[in-house]
C-alpha cells in the first residue's frame, strides 16, 4: 500500500514563524561540512522568510555561527564565554568530526570505552564512556561587537547552537547578552521507539503508541517517503536529543532481520537522520543466531555464538559506520535471555559488547527482569524487588560498554513510584535512566498530563541524604551540577523524592540559565569542559510518544512531553515550567498572554490532577488490564502480572517493609531505606506503595485514608472540568485544527476523570464501608 502522508503536518515547536528573529538578520557561518550544511540550509530557509541573509566572511553579521578550532580546548571554564574571535580557519580542523567522516567514527581510538575520566565519588566507578557523548556537542554564545556570535566545539554544536538562537528570537541580539557556555549534561540522549515492523496482531503497529502509526514502518516494511523521518530529527535536534531506536524492545520475528538481511531499512532511517546529528541504534533479539536459522544455540558463551555476533556486528558498522548501538530485552516478558542457557546477563550483555567494542558502541541491556508468573497469595515475591534482585549481585561483572537501563521506577511506569533503587545499587556499572513518553499509565495521549515536572522529581532525587549528589549528577557524571549541590528536600516531606509539594516547585535547584561557568565546565576535573570533553557520559532515555498522527503525538499539548526530555537531558535541573514556557513560545510563537497563562494553568499541575483522579497514594495500576486504559480497580488484582493493591475490608497497600513485608525498603541506602520504612516518615504520596494500612489510618496531611481517596477523586474530576472550560475560551487564540483536537480529547479526559472517580470511590466505600465525611455522591 502506497504512504499517504497527510498535507497537513503540524510544526510542532519549529512554526516557520519561530525563525523570525534569525531569519531576518545577516547570518555568518564560518564552518563547512555536513552539519554546517543543515544548518546553512536551516538558515537560508529562515532568510528567505523573514529577509535576511546568509553573507560572506568579509561582510558585516548581526549573527556569526562558527566552530571552535579542534586543537583549542573546548572551553575553559573560567573564560568569558563571548571573548573569543571568531576563527577564521575552522574549516578544516571541525570537518574532522563530521558525522559519517571516518574520523568521527567511534572506531577511534580516542572513542574507546574507559578513555575519560572517572565519575565522582566513587574510584570504583568506571570512567565516563567517550561513546555515550556526542562530540563537539557543546557551544558558547555570547556578543562580539554588534554580532552575537555562536562559537561551536564542533559541528554538532553548530546545529545545537543555531536552535538556541532561535529559541531566543530577538533576545539573542541583545547587545546586552551575557556569555554563556551550553553542553548536555547527558552525553547519550536517545529515544525508543517501541514501533513494530509488522503490525503485531495485539500491539498494533506501535507497542503502546497513541499517535497513530509509526514514522518508520508500515504494514511490514520501511514505510516509501521518509520525509517525516527528517522532519522528525529537525524536531528532535532542536530540542537536544542526539539518538533513536528505530523498533520495538519487544523484537519479533520479522524485526529480528533488521540486524542482517534488512539491515538496508535501518541504513536508509540512518541517513535520513544524520543531517540532524542523530544516530541510530537496533533493539535485537538475543535468540537472532537460531531464529536467523543460523546456528541451534544462542549460548552466549559459546564460542559459535560469539563469532555470529561479532561478525554480524562489523557488518551493521560495515552498512552504517556512525551506527549507535544495541539495546536489548532479555528473559523478560517472554523475551528470550542468557537464563535459558544458565547465563547470567552479564555474560549476555559481556557477549554483545565484546561485539560491538571495536566500534567503541554500548549495548544498552534493559533491568525490566521479573517474574511475569506470580501468585497473589504468595506475598514473599515482589514485583519491585525484582530488578535489584537480578542486577545487583552482578555489579563490577558488566563489561565497560555495557549501560544498564533501568526504568524510573521499581514497577513499571506508574503514574507514581518511588526511584528505582537498582539506580544507586551498582557504583561498579553504567547507569542509563529510562523515562516513558508514550502516555501508556498516564492517560494515554487522551489525557492531558504534563510530565516533566515528574521526571524532574524523578532527576533530582538524592538517594543518600539531603546534601547527596542527585540522581542526575550521579547518571551524568556532572557533579558540578548545582543538581548536585542544591537545597535539600525536606526529609521525609511529601516534597522528597518524586514528590514535587505543589505545582511549579520542583525538587531539583534551579540555575539561571547563563550565569556562570556551566554544571559541567565547573566539573573541570572530571575531564569536563576545560579537558576537551564537551558532553557529559550518561545516558537519559525515553519511550516516544510520536506516530504519524498529524499532531505528531495525538493529543497536541503532549508535544511537550517531547520536547522536554531533550531539553531536560541538557539541563536536569531546569524548572519543568520554565521548559513549558520555552516550549509555549515556540509552538505558540506570538501567543498572547491569556493563551501563555492558561497554557500555564492548564499543564503545569496536569500530573498532579491525573494523580488525583486515579489510583491513589502510589499503590499504583488499577486499569484494565491489556490496554492499560481506564479504571478497573481489581483488573490486575488477581492475576499473574505481580501488580497487587491488596484492598481488603481494612485496609490497603503492599507491605514492602523488612519487618512485616517484603523488604523492599532494604534495597535503599539509608536514609530512604528508614524513611520508607516507617509509616511516621514514608511521604503520603508513596505510603500505599511501602505500607498496608487501615482505611482510618491518618496521613501526614490530616485526613484519614479513605478520605483522601474520596476528596482528591473528586477534586481532580472537578478539575478535569474546568480545564475544559478554560480551553474553550482560547478559541479565538488558537489554530482551529489544534482547538478542535485538544477540545475533543479533553471532553474524553472528563468523561474518563468521572470514570475513574466513581469506580474508586465506590469500590473503597463498599470495602471499608466508610462514607464520605462531606457526603457527596459515591455512585
Ligand atoms: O509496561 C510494559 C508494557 C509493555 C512493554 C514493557 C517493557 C515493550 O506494558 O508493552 O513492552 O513494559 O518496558 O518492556
Amino acid at each position: 500500500m502506497p504512504d499517504t502522508p497527510s498535507p497537513t503536518i503540524h510544526p510542532a515547536w519549529l512554526p516557520s514563524s519561530a525563525f523570525r528573529a534569525l531569519g531576518s538578520r545577516r547570518v555568518r557561518i564560518d564552518a563547512a561540512g555536513p552539519l554546517a550544511d543543515t544548518v546553512r540550509a536551516e538558515v537560508s530557509r529562515a532568510c528567505s522568510l523573514f529577509g535576511g541573509a546568509l553573507v560572506t566572511p568579509e561582510a558585516p553579521a548581526d549573527l556569526i555561527l562558527t566552530t571552535a578550532p579542534a586543537t583549542a580546548p573546548a572551553a575553559p571554564a573560567t573564560a568569558p564565554a563571548a571573548s573569543a574571535t571568531a576563527p577564521a580557519a575552522t574549516l578544516a580542523a571541525s570537518s574532522a568530526a563530521l558525522p559519517g567522516s571516518a574520523a568521527a567514527l567511534p572506531g577511534s581510538a580516542a572513542a574507546l570505552p574507559g578513555s575519560a575520566a572517572a565519575l565522582p565519588g566513587s574510584a570504583a566507578v568506571p570512567a565516563v564512556p567517550a561513546f555515550a557523548s556526542g562530540s563537539g556537542e557543546g557551544y558558547r554564545l555570547g556578543r562580539r561587537g554588534a554580532a552575537t556570535v555562536v562559537t561551536a566545539d564542533g559541528p554538532a554544536g553548530l546545529l545545537y547552537g543555531m536552535f538556541e538562537v532561535v529559541r531566543r528570537g530577538e533576545a539573542a541580539f541583545d547587545p546586552a547578552l551575557p556569555g554563556e557556555r551550553h553542553e548536555p549534561a547527558f552525553g547519550l540522549r536517545v529515544l525508543d521507539h517501541w514501533d513494530n515492523v509488522d503490525v503485531h496482531p495485539v500491539m498494533g503497529q506501535v507497542e503502546r503508541g497513541y499517535a497513530g502509526g509509526s514514522l518508520f514502518w508500515r504494514d511490514g516494511r520501511l514505510r516509501d517517503d521518509l520525509t517525516r523521518v527528517g522532519e522528525y530529527a529537525r524536531l528532535l535536534a532542536a530540542s537536544g536529543v542526539n539518538a533513536v531506536t528505530v523498533n520495538n524492545v519487544n523484537v519479533h520475528a520479522g524485526e529480528t532481520h533488521l540486524l542482517t538481511d534488512r539491515l538496508g531499512e535501518v541504513a536508509a532511517i540512518a541517513s535520513t537522520l544524520r543531517p540532524y546529528a542523530i544516530r541510530v541504534h537496533l533493539a535485537v533479539n538475543f535468540a537472532a543466531p537460531v531464529i536467523l536459522g543460523d546456528l541451534p544455540t544462542a549460548d552466549p558463551l559459546d564460542e559459535r555464538v560469539r563469532r555470529w555476533w561479532s561478525d554480524t556486528t562489523d557488518r551493521v558498522f560495515a552498512t552504517i559506520p556512525d551506527f549507535g548501538g544495541y539495546l536489548v530485552k532479555a528473559d523478560s516478558e517472554g523475551q528470550p535471555g542468557p537464563f535459558t542457557y544458565g547465563r547470567t546477563h552479564a555474560d549476555g550483555a559481556g557477549m554483545l559488547a565484546a561485539a560491538l567494542a571495536p566500534h567503541g558502541a554500548p549495548v544498552r541491556w534493559r533491568a525490566f527482569v521479573y517474574n511475569h508468573h506470580q501468585d497473589w497469595r504468595d506475598r514473599s515475591t515482589d514485583r519491585a524487588r525484582a530488578a535489584h534482585d537480578h542486577f545487583a549481585p552482578l555489579d563490577g561483572r558488566f563489561a565497560d560498554n555495557v549501560i544498564l537501563q533501568v526504568k524510573h521506577g521499581p514497577m513499571d511506569f506508574q503514574t507514581r513510584e518511588p526511584v528505582s533503587p537498582v539506580l544507586f545499587a551498582m557504583p561498579r556499572t553504567r547507569l542509563a535512566l529510562e523515562l516513558q513518553v508514550t502516555q501508556e499509565y498516564t492517560g494515554q495521549q487522551r489525557h492531558l498530563c504534563y510530565l516533566p515536572p515528574m521526571w524532574s522529581g524523578i532527576l533530582g532525587f538524592r538517594a543518600t541524604g539531603d546534601n547527596a549528589p542527585t540522581l542526575a549528577a550521579m547518571l551524568s557524571g556532572a557533579p558540578g551540577s548545582p543538581a548536585a549541590a542544591g537545597s535539600p528536600a525536606a526529609p521525609g516531606s511529601p516534597a522528597a523524592p518524586g514528590l514535587p509539594a505543589a505545582a511549579g516547585s520542583p525538587v531539583v535547584q534551579q540555575q539561571p540559565a547563563a550565569a556562570g561557568p556551566s554544571a559541567a565546565a565547573s566539573g573541570a576535573g572530571l575531564g569536563g569542559a576545560a579537558s576537551g570533553r564537551t558532553s557529559g557520559g550518561g545516558v537519559l532515555s525515553a519511550v516516544s510518544n510520536v506516530g504519524d498522527d498529524p499532531f505528531w503525538t495525538g493529543h497536541p499539548l503532549a508535544q511537550a512531553n517531547l520536547y522536554a526530555v531533550g531539553r531536560l537531558a541538557w539541563r536536569p535541573d531546569r524548572d519543568p515550567t520554565e521548559i513549558l514556557d520555552e516550549w509555549i513560545t515556540l509552538t505558540f510563537s506570538d501567543a498572547p498572554d491569556r493563551l501563555r497563562r492558561t497554557l500555564h494553568t492548564l499543564m503545569d499541575d496536569s500530573w498532579q490532577t491525573y494523580e488525583q483522579y486515579t489510583a491513589p497514594l502510589g499503590v499504583g495500576f488499577m486499569v484494565r488490564p491489556g490496554h492499560h486504559y481506564g479504571p478497573d480497580v481489581d483488573g490486575y488484582e488477581y492475576t499473574p502480572w505481580g501488580t497487587y493493591h491488596f484492598a481488603d475490608r481494612d485496609g490497603v497497600g503492599v507491605d514492602r517493609t523488612v519487618a512485616t513485608g517484603t523488604g523492599f525498603t532494604a534495597q535503599y541506602p539509608a536514609p530512604w531505606s528508614d524513611r520508607y520504612e516507617s509509616r511516621d516518615t514514608c511521604p503520603d504520596e508513596l505510603l500505599l506503595f511501602f505500607h498496608h494500612v487501615p482505611y482510618t489510618h491518618v496521613l501526614r496531611s490530616g485526613v484519614t485514608v479513605i478520605q483522601h481517596i474520596y476528596d482528591t477523586r473528586f477534586a481532580g474530576a472537578r478539575r478535569v472540568a474546568e480545564m475544559r472550560s478554560q480551553w474553550r475560551e482560547m478559541a479565538d487564540l488558537v489554530d482551529p485544527a489544534v482547538h478542535a483536537r485538544v477540545t475533543e480529547r479533553l471532553a474524553e479526559q472528563l468523561r474518563s476523570a468521572e470514570e475513574w472517580r466513581d469506580q474508586v470511590n465506590t469500590y473503597f466505600y463498599r470495602k471499608s464501608g466508610i462514607p464520605d465525611a462531606k457526603g457527596r455522591p459515591i455512585h
